[in-house]
């Protein structure tokens, strides 16, 4: 260790030894069939909004065709996609999302 005039331990990174990991959004894009309840229930239930804030989600990505959903590293980024997707396909409904890189 380093130790300063008065006695204490200096701690000195000299290299930045680990950086915060690439974040992704989760954009879901409009349909004219997926019922907008589904829409509301599925960021409830896969990006944890309550009803509220779902909506507000929900009403921006019809009218501007697309919003993000939640930003997360890249592993659960790609599970939430497959979450939605899996949902939709099951209840029958051609919703789409992707994850992307930000920044
Ligand atoms: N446009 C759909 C409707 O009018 C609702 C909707 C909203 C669909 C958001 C997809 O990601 C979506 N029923």
């Amino acid at each position: 260790p380093t130790w300063d005039e008065g006695g204490s331990v200096v701690l000195e990174r000299r290299t930045q030894k680990t950086k915060p990991p690439q974040m992704y959004q989760v954009v879901m894009l409009n349909d004219d069939y997926t019922p907008m309840e589904f829409v509301v229930i599925v960021l409830q239930e896969f990006f944890n909004k309550d009803r509220e804030a779902a909506t507000q989600i929900m009403l921006k990505i019809h009218l501007d065709g697309k919003g993000i959903c939640g930003v997360y590293t890249r592993d659960v980024a790609a599970t939430k996609v497959e979450q939605v997707l899996d949902a939709a396909h099951k209840a029958g409904h051609p919703l789409q999302c992707l994850s992307e890189p930000i920044e």
